[in-house]
């Protein structure tokens, strides 16, 4: 299984790791610490050297709470740091974003990859994305990030975020995007319980046999805090071993902030599950 992303092509055959590069001042785990173009490169640098295949770059926090920030401003702070990742790295860039106007400029600076939270939901993102010809990921959302985990309930939360996705395929492909371009994602902890999340991570192979790529972030996330006890700065470990975890269960992309130890996480798993 192949990803296209412009002149890069994402062999899915082994899982990816996709690095989370936030510049943002409020991101959960990393917020502030990018905001200055090249800390952001840097810091992209070192997660290729580690072996991420792919890097995520977002301009808008979606943690629980967040508030919303307008275009310019979101524009303003990736589209140089995109720019250069794609000028600089050999790896493919993702933009993290949902609105449409962020999309067409982080694609103009190199972005090769949209990666949309409420899948291309919000007014003319299909058809943006569709027009821009990339590659999308389509995640699923409960609400929205100002309010989603006050009280998320589903009658039946691997069914209905499943029939959301193939609706949102279905869409995706009317507008043109082909099936080969299209990722999917059920959103660990957007709009999630615990007890959510652990039903769609047990579901992960339902999800991955449509066909269409899944990318599983779970990275330094509540959830992992609730199984470990830990805080976001001490979820290594418990990231890791939940994204290695998640790749056995057929996620092809991890989104990870965490790149060396989900590496070795991987690495281990592989070779210790290896057939002889
Ligand atoms: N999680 C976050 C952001 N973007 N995209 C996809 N496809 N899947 C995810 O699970 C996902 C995502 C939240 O994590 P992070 O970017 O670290 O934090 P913040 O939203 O606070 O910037």
């Amino acid at each position: 299984m192949f990803l296209e992303l412009g002149s890069h092509r994402l062999d899915l055959t082994t899982p990816q790791l996709m690095g989370v590069l936030n510049i943002t001042p409020d991101s959960f785990s990393d917020g502030g610490v990018h905001l200055d173009p090249e800390a952001a490169l840097a810091r992209a640098r070192v997660m290729v050297g580690e072996g991420a295949g792919l890097i995520d770059v977002g301009g808008e926090s979606t943690r629980p709470g967040a508030d919303r920030v307008d275009e310019r401003t979101e524009i303003d702070r990736v589209v140089p740091v995109i720019a250069r990742l794609s000028r600089e790295l050999a790896v493919p860039v993702s933009i993290d974003t949902s609105k449409p106007a962020v999309m067409q400029a982080a694609v103009a600076a190199g972005a090769t990859l949209i990666n949309d939270v409420r899948g291309l939901c919000t007014p003319d993102a299909l058809e943006t994305a569709a027009a821009l010809g990339v590659s999308v990921c389509l995640m699923h959302m409960q609400g929205e990030p100002a309010s989603m985990q006050d009280a998320p309930q589903y009658a039946d939360v691997v069914g209905q975020v499943e029939a959301w996705l193939l609706e949102r395929v279905r869409a995706a492909r009317a507008a043109g995007i082909p099936a080969g371009r299209i990722v999917l994602d059920p959103g660990f902890g957007f709009g999630k319980t615990l007890a959510h999340n652990l039903a769609l991570f047990a579901a992960l192979p339902r999800l991955a046999a449509h066909g269409y790529p899944v990318l599983a972030g779970v990275s330094r996330k509540r959830m992992i805090g609730e199984l470990t006890g830990q805080p976001v700065g001490a979820r290594v470990v418990g990231s890791a071993v939940a994204a290695a975890l998640a790749a056995a269960r057929g996620a092809r992309i991890l989104r990870v902030h965490d790149v060396a130890a989900t590496r070795d996480a991987l690495a281990v798993m592989t070779g210790l599950t290896r057939q002889t």
